[in-house]
């Protein structure tokens, strides 16, 4: 109900993600093509027929619909434990509208419990990571069978333990001013509009409240 007819669409990684593009490619035939978020959704959406398009060709999208982390009953959210943090968005910013798909166990009151991802330029890793300390966090290269985990972008990812992130627009924006951050997990200052919340109840429909 929520993907437009004849209109190129964002979508974004992960698992719930991975489910949202098994039904979409039922009803592929109502959309135009695609942006995607991730190499891994691109390799997934072609394999569904649905055609993808790069960003620069495609212009605005009318929706861009992904999973969260963490996200508040403001639609503030942590993501990018994916490692697709940047190109998410990228995608949201380029969208009129973010409808955020997750089961209840997403739902906070505060966000920070999950560790808040943060994509760095190589070369600035350690001393982002002690500005991060700065602000409070207990920063964590972020690490696979012994090696930097490298985002689609060549870059690398420091997880942030210990926040209880009071401020998530503020503090979006601080981490965002440290040289050699290409951008982190916080999606508060562009949250979702919407967010469809799976519950033992079936689906609640969350808006947000301006
Ligand atoms: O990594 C990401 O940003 C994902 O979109 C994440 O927010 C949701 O992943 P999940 O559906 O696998 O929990």
């Amino acid at each position: 109900a929520y993907v437009p007819i004849d209109t190129i669409i964002g979508v974004g990684s992960g698992s719930t993600v991975n489910l949202f593009i098994v039904e979409l490619a039922k009803i592929s035939h109502r959309i135009k093509a695609a942006v995607s978020s991730s190499d891994a959704s691109t390799a997934l959406l072609r394999q569904a027929n649905i055609e993808v398009m790069t960003l620069n060709d495609a212009g605005m999208l009318s929706v861009y619909i992904d999973g969260a982390d963490e996200i508040t009953r403001h639609l503030a959210m942590i993501k990018g434990g994916g490692a697709a943090l940047t190109r998410e968005k990228i995608v949201a910013a380029a969208s009129d509208k973010f409808i955020c798909i997750a089961d209840d166990s997403k739902l906070v009151g505060v966000l920070g419990k999950f560790p808040l991802p943060v994509e760095v330029i190589p070369m600035s890793r350690s001393y982002v990571a002690r500005e991060l300390v700065k602000l409070g966090g207990a920063p964590e290269w972020r690490m696979l069978d012994g090696k930097g985990v490298i985002t689609d972008n060549g870059n690398w990812i420091l997880d942030v333990h210990n926040l209880a992130i009071a401020d998530p627009i503020g503090l979006e924006s601080a981490i965002n001013q440290i040289a050699g951050v290409v951008t982190n997990g916080l999606f508060a200052r562009r949250g979702a509009d919407i967010l469809l919340l799976a519950t033992s109840d079936g689906v609640k429909t969350l808006t947000r409240s301006p």
